[in-house]
């Protein structure tokens, strides 16, 4: 029945169902899963997992944050002792910071090195959803990559959803590398293919396989508002004046952006903004990335994850013949490798939670302590990027948080990392200023109105108290506005 997917009929015999499936997961298991944001996890075999309710203590890494179904279902059920590297699940935050979860985030672009310098050691299983398995075993993933190759090495056991929602026409998308080899990366454009089509696996590795018809849940966007839009704006009066001065080609360099409603928002600017033949070098393509690839303003879209909204998967699949040479899925510490993101030159533009005066970015935590998501890849592009742009919404929670403040209360990427800082009131250009006058640029350009005046203030005092000039802060002082917070439930004064 399923002979066009499970090309090796002796594979027929591992299928099995779910629960099955579920129950050879054990307390205090290592489990490796793919998947990266909403795409190419597996769904049915964690929801399981929770319902049987008896593998406590689980270790579960993937590539990136995974959906409801497996993050979610897993810290409900109390069963996720220990996360790596990224999450954003309510669930699975709520259980990392009421402490029930230990989580280590850390750049996405390493997690492949880390499982194979056997930082976790051995993974009991890799849990892995794939659209077709090869002859000899191989596994052919749907729309991600992520880190699925070096789970599966590391792992002693595969556990295969096999999703039959997924065309079998993905073969060929992926484009497998492992740039641990030792050699450089012979990566010069976004366009190149330097890989393998599947994922090397054998077939005594495969302890059993589980069919999904099931998409799953998908993403959903918030419409583009009048504050992303005033963002996308400014990125893209200020990409369209590096053009002019000379500093960028007429396509610019390969972009990358991060995921949610204000990246969404600057790339949808983007398709009627005069740009053609762009591409993009990034770790998750959302919707509006490839309508630029069906409006023929992208030529190529190199991903780690196709991460789509229920309507934009639709459109894809119906499409899929036309736009499927123009991606390329790669592992995650190939699409976030700094060898290709700085030779490649890209322009980088992820969201922040927070920005200072002076240029550090968080990207993590509220007020200090509360884990929102986790760094992702965003220090991955911001620290190799040839510009690396952050933005966010000048305030948060209608207005009773600046999102620019005198110090940040966690750093993420540093102000060395920081080229670009936008919010809908103007872009700060820090390239080239000393702290100082990045203060002043931040100040002026990026807060809300509401802010700027204690922003001012604090500047100004700094520079009078501090004990020297160079990037000055007053160390009584410099988190008034987020203990004012934390005190009246706004920075407002
Ligand atoms: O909370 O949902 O309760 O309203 O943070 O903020 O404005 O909806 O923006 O969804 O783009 O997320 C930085 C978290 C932004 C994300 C972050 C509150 C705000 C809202 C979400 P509500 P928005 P986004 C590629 C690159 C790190 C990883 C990364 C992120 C919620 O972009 O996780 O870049 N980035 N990866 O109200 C308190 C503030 C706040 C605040 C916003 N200053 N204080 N709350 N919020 N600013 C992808 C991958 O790596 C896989």
């Amino acid at each position: 029945m399923y002979e066009d997917r499970i090309l090796n009929s002796a594979l027929m015999s591992k299928i099995m169902p779910a629960s099955e499936a579920a129950s050879l997961i054990k307390e205090n298991m290592k489990l490796g899963f793919s998947g990266f944001t909403s795409a190419g996890y597996a769904k049915l075999i964690p929801t399981e997992i929770a319902k049987q309710g008896t593998a406590k203590n689980l270790t579960v890494i993937s590539g990136a944050s995974t959906g409801a179904e497996l993050d979610g279902e897993l810290a409900k059920a109390g069963l996720m002792g220990r996360r790596h590297p990224f999450q954003s699940n309510k669930d699975s935050r709520n259980s990392i910071n009421a402490g029930t979860t230990e989580y280590a985030d850390y750049h996405l672009g390493m997690l492949p090195r880390y499982l194979r310098q056997d930082i976790f050691g051995d993974l009991d299983y890799a849990i892995v959803e794939c659209c077709m398995i090869l002859e000899d075993g191989s596994l052919v993933p749907t729309l991600t990559v992520g880190a699925t190759n070096a789970i599966v090495e590391k792992s002693k056991k595969v556990l295969v959803e096999l999703n039959t929602s997924v065309p079998t026409g993905v073969y060929g998308m992926h484009d497998i590398f492992n740039p641990d080899c030792g050699e450089p990366i012979p990566l010069t454009s976004s366009s190149q293919r330097i890989g393998e089509k599947s994922i090397k696996c054998g077939i005594d590795k495969i302890a059993g396989i589980v069919i999904n018809e099931n998409r799953g849940e998908c993403p959903k966007f918030k419409p583009v508002d009048e504050v992303s839009q005033k963002i996308a704006d400014h990125i893209i009066l200020f990409l369209r004046e590096e053009v002019k001065k000379g500093h960028l080609p007429e396509n610019l360099y390969p972009l990358q952006s991060g995921v949610g409603a204000v990246a969404n928002a600057v790339l949808a600017g983007l398709s009627n903004a005069g740009f053609k033949h762009l591409s993009m070098y990034t770790e998750v393509v959302q919707d509006s990335a490839v309508e630029l690839l069906y409006d023929g303003i992208m030529d190529t879209l190199s991903t780690t994850a196709v991460s789509l909204s229920e309507e934009g998967l639709a459109k894809f699949y119906d499409n899929f013949d036309n736009v499927k040479d123009h991606i390329i899925i790669r592992p995650q510490d190939i699409s976030n490798h700094p060898e290709a993101i700085r030779r490649l030159k890209l322009i980088s533009m992820n969201t922040a939670i927070e920005a200072d005066i002076y240029g550090n970015v968080n990207s993590t935590h509220i007020s200090g302590s509360k884990m929102m998501n986790g760094i992702g890849g965003s220090g991955d592009f911001a620290r190799n990027a040839g510009i690396s742009i952050f933005m966010t919404p000048s305030v948060a929670k209608d207005g009773a948080i600046s999102s620019i403040v005198p110090f940040c209360s966690h750093v993420d990427s540093t102000e060395h990392d920081v080229c670009v800082i936008v919010t809908e009131q103007g872009l700060a250009d820090l390239r080239g200023l000393s702290p100082k006058e990045r203060a002043e640029a931040i100040i002026e350009k990026c807060a809300h109105p509401d802010y700027k005046d204690e922003l001012r203030e604090y500047f100004k005092h700094a520079c009078e108290v501090a004990p020297a000039n160079h990037t000055p802060h007053d160390l009584e002082h410099c988190f008034d506005m987020h203990t004012r917070f934390i005190k009246t439930g706004t920075m407002k004064k």
